[in-house]
C-alpha cells in the first residue's frame, strides 16, 4: 500500500494485474467487523510504510496542472476546513489557497466573531459573548439553477454545534447562521436543485440537513437510559431566510445528504438503523439503509397539519420513522437498505442514480432514483428493487465523485486508492452479465483518502477534467513536523482512460468535502458599496467623537495612510463604539484597526464599514494604528486614544 509510482506506471498499463497484487483477499473482501476494520485500519494504512523509502517525485514537469507565475487558475474549490469552523477557497489546478472565509469561529486576521457586524452573523448570549467559540465543518456545497452552479450561495455544516452557515458568494462572506433545533451531530448538507412541483422554480430554495447522532427528543435531561426513545431529525432550511421550514423525525440517524436533479428526492445513508447507543451496536446489523424524502409529500404534510412540535421549537415535525411510513401511497420516506454502515450518499450527474459507498461493506450500492418514486406511486411493489447493482470496489468506500462519461470515482479508505467505475458496465454485471468489467482504474493514493470530488462533478455540467481527494493521512510525503501531521490533498488528472496523479499539497487538519467548479460561474465583487452600510461614515468631515453621557461613538473615516480623527478623547468608564468605514475606492487597498490593550484588531475593505463596541476601562494612550499594509505611510497611519482617568 506504499507510494510507488513505479506501481502507478505499471498500472496504468495493466490494470488488471495491480488490481490482483494491491488488493489484499479479506475473507473473499466479505464485511468488515468492527474489529476488522481497526486491525486492517494498523496494519494496511496507519504502520504500512516507512519513511523514506517512497518518496519518489510527483511527476508535475509539463503536465497541465501548471499555473505560471501571473496566470489566474481556471477553477475555484470551495473546501470546508474541518474543525477550525471556516471554508478555504482553492485555486485549481494549482492547489494554491486564496482565502478562507470564517463561519463558526473567530479570525483574528479579518476581525470575524470581534467586529460587532459578523458577531451578529455568529450570535451571541445575553452577556455580549459569543453563543460558541468552536465549530467543525465538513461539507459545502453551492447553491443550484437549472442544475449547475449559480455562483449566489454556498452552505457549510457545523457538526459540532449543529448549525447551518450560509455564504454570500459575491462578497465571500458568511451572512447568515442558524441553529437547528433539537440536532446534534448536524453532519450530512445539500441544497436543493430546484421545486418538486413548480417547474419555474429552477433553483435553490431549500437546504436540506442531516443529524448524525439520536438523543432523547427533547433532550433536556428525561430519558437518558431509554435509548429506544432517542431519535434523529432531518431539517430543511429556507435558503433565503434561512429558517428552518421543517424537520422529519427518523428511526436511526443521518449521515451525508444528496439531492436528486428533478427536485423530488433528498437523500441520506444511514448507518445506524440499529439505534444503537454502544460502540457495537451500531455495527450489530448486516444492512443499514439510504432514506429517501419525499419533499412535495413532506411540504404537503406540512400544510395539512399533519405535525407535531418539540418543545423549545416551533419548527413543525412531521413522523418519518419507518412504523409510520409502510404504505407507499402516504409514505413520506422510502427506506432502501444497504449494506453495513454506509458513507457517502452522491447523485450521478446524469440525475438517474445515487451510490451509497459501503464503508464496512466493500461494495457501492447504485440506486435508481426512478424506481424509488415508482414505489411512492405504487408502481414497485419491493422498495429494495430500486437497487440496480451492488457491486464490489474495494476496502473501506466512502465518497464518490463523477465525469460526466458514465464512470464514478469512489475512495478507498483502506486500500488507500481512488477506483474509478463505470456505472452502467456495474448494473449489467449486477444483472448477471458476468462478462461486465466495471473497474476501469486503480491508483494509489497517499494514504487513507476520505472525500474525494471531481470538477464540476454534482452538477449536469461534470467535465471530468479534475479530480482532487482529500488524504487524512500524510505520513512521510513531507517534511516532519512533529506529531500532528497535515494532511495531504492531491490532485488527479482523469481526462483520459488513466487516472494520473500530478500534484499534492500539506494542508492543516482537517478539510472534509469541497466542490469544484469553472472560475465563470462566480463573479465576485471586489469593492464594497457604502449603501450597504446604515453606520457607514460618509465623508471625512462627518468622522469624529460623539458623547452621549457615558455613551460615546467614535465615527472613523480612513483614506490612505491617514485616519480622521486622529485623536479619539474618552473617559474611563465610557461605554464606546468605534465605528470605521474606509473610504478608499481602489480595489485591494484594505486598512486593519488594531487597539493595544484592548484586544481588538479587524479590517475594513475598501467602501466597508466595520464597528467594534468595548468599555474603556483602562486609562492611558494606546496607539491604535493600521494593522493591514496600505500604503508607504502605513507605519504612520495610527490614531491616538486618550482614556483619562
Ligand atoms: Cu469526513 Cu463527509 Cu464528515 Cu466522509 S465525512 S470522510
Ligand atoms: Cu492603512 Cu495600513
Ligand atoms: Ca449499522
Amino acid at each position: 500500500m506504499c507510494a510507488d509510482l513505479s506501481k502507478d506506471t505499471k498500472q496504468s498499463v495493466e490494470p488488471e494485474s495491480v488490481e490482483q497484487a494491491s488488493q489484499p483477499d479479506l475473507g473473499r473482501r466479505g464485511f468488515l467487523g468492527a474489529a476488522a476494520l481497526a486491525g486492517a485500519g494498523v496494519s494496511l494504512g496507519l504502520a504500512g510504510c516507512a519513511p523514506g523509502k517512497t518518496s519518489a517525485p510527483a511527476e508535475t514537469a509539463g503536465s497541465s496542472v501548471e499555473v505560471k507565475p501571473g496566470e489566474l487558475d481556471t477553477y475555484y474549490g470551495l473546501w470546508s476546513g474541518g474543525h477550525t469552523g471556516d471554508v478555504r477557497v482553492l485555486g485549481l489546478p494549482s492547489g494554491r489557497e486564496l482565502h478562507r472565509i470564517p463561519v463558526f469561529t473567530r479570525d483574528v486576521l479579518v476581525g470575524w466573531g470581534i467586529t460587532n457586524e459578523s458577531r451578529q452573523v455568529m450570535g451571541t448570549k445575553a452577556d455580549g459573548s459569543l453563543q460558541y467559540s468552536v465549530g467543525d465543518t465538513h461539507h459545502v456545497h453551492g447553491s443550484y439553477k437549472d442544475g449547475n452552479y449559480d455562483g449566489r450561495y454556498a452552505w457549510v455544516n457545523d457538526k459540532l454545534n449543529s448549525r447551518v452557515g450560509r455564504i454570500r458568494l459575491d462578497y465571500m462572506v458568511c451572512d447568515k447562521i442558524t441553529k437547528l433545533p433539537n440536532v446534534q451531530g448536524f453532519h450530512g448538507i445539500f441544497p436543493d436543485k430546484r421545486d418538486p412541483v413548480d417547474p419555474a422554480i429552477n433553483y435553490t430554495t431549500r437546504v436540506f440537513c442531516g443529524g448524525e447522532f439520536a438523543t432523547p427528543l427533547p433532550n433536556d435531561g428525561r430519558d437518558l437510559e431509554s435509548p429506544e426513545k432517542y431519535r434523529s431529525l432531518f431539517s430543511c432550511v429556507d435558503a433565503e431566510t434561512m429558517e428552518v421550514r421543517w424537520q422529519a423525525l427518523i428511526d436511526g440517524n443521518c449521515d451525508l445528504v444528496a439531492t436528486s436533479y428533478d427536485g423530488k428526492l433528498a437523500a441520506s445513508n444511514q448507518y445506524n438503523t440499529e439505534g444503537g447507543t454502544r460502540y457495537e451496536d451500531m455495527m450489530s446489523a448486516e444492512r443499514d439503509a439510504c432514506i429517501f424524502f419525499n419533499i412535495a409529500r413532506i411540504e404537503q404534510a406540512v400544510r395539512d397539519g399533519r405535525y407535531s412540535t418539540f418543545a423549545g421549537s416551533k419548527v413543525p415535525v412531521v413522523d418519518g420513522t419507518r412504523a409510520a411510513n409502510t404504505d407507499p401511497a402516504t409514505a413520506l420516506v422510502a427506506i432502501v437498505s444497504v449494506p453495513k454502515n454506509p458513507h457517502g450518499v452522491n447523485a450521478s450527474p446524469d440525475g438517474k442514480y445515487f451510490i451509497c459507498a459501503g464503508k464496512l461493506s466493500p461494495t457501492a450500492t447504485v440506486i435508481e432514483l426512478q424506481k424509488v418514486l415508482d414505489w411512492f406511486d405504487g408502481k414497485l411493489a419491493d422498495i429494495d428493487a430500486a437497487i440496480v447493482a451492488e457491486v464490489e470496489l474495494g476496502l473501506g468506500p466512502l465518497h464518490t465523485a463523477f465525469d460526466g462519461r458514465g464512470n464514478a470515482y469512489t475512495t478507498l479508505f483502506l486500500d488507500s486508492q481512488v477506483v474509478k467505475w463505470n456505472v452502467d458496465a456495474a448494473i449489467r454485471h449486477h444483472g448477471g452479465d458476468n462478462a461486465a468489467q466495471y473497474v476501469v482504474d486503480r491508483i494509489d493514493v497517499h494514504y487513507q483518502p476520505g472525500h474525494i470530488n471531481a470538477s464540476q462533478s454534482e452538477t449536469v455540467a461534470a467535465d471530468g477534467k479534475w479530480l482532487a481527494v482529500g488524504c487524512k493521512f500524510s505520513k512521510d510525503r513531507f517534511l516532519p513536523i512533529g506529531p500532528l501531521h497535515p494532511e495531504n490533498e492531491q490532485l488527479i488528472d482523469i481526462s483520459g482512460d488513466k487516472m494520473k496523479l500530478v500534484h499534492e499539497h500539506p494542508v492543516r487538519p482537517e478539510p472534509h468535502d469541497f466542490i469544484i467548479f469553472k472560475r465563470e460561474l462566480l463573479a465576485p465583487k471586489m469593492l464594497y458599496n457604502l449603501d450597504d452600510f446604515p453606520n457607514a461614515v460618509r465623508e471625512q468631515k462627518d468622522a469624529g467623537v460623539f458623547r452621549n453621557g457615558k455613551e460615546v461613538t467614535v465615527k472613523i473615516a480612513s483614506v490612505a495612510p491617514a485616519f480622521e480623527p486622529r485623536e479619539i478623547r474618552l473617559k474611563r468608564g465610557d461605554k464606546v463604539t468605534l465605528v470605521v468605514t474606509n473610504l478608499d475606492k481602489i480595489e485591494d487597498l484594505a486598512h486593519g484597526f488594531g487597539i493595544p490593550d484592548y484586544d481588538i484588531n479587524f479590517v475594513v475593505n475598501p467602501q466597508q464599514t466595520a464597528s467594534v463596541s468595548f468599555v474603556a476601562d483602562k486609562p492611558g494612550v494606546f496607539w491604535c494604528y493600521c494593522t493591514h499594509f496600505c500604503h508607504a505611510l502605513h507605519l504612520e497611519m495610527r490614531a491616538r486614544m486618550i482614556v483619562e482617568a
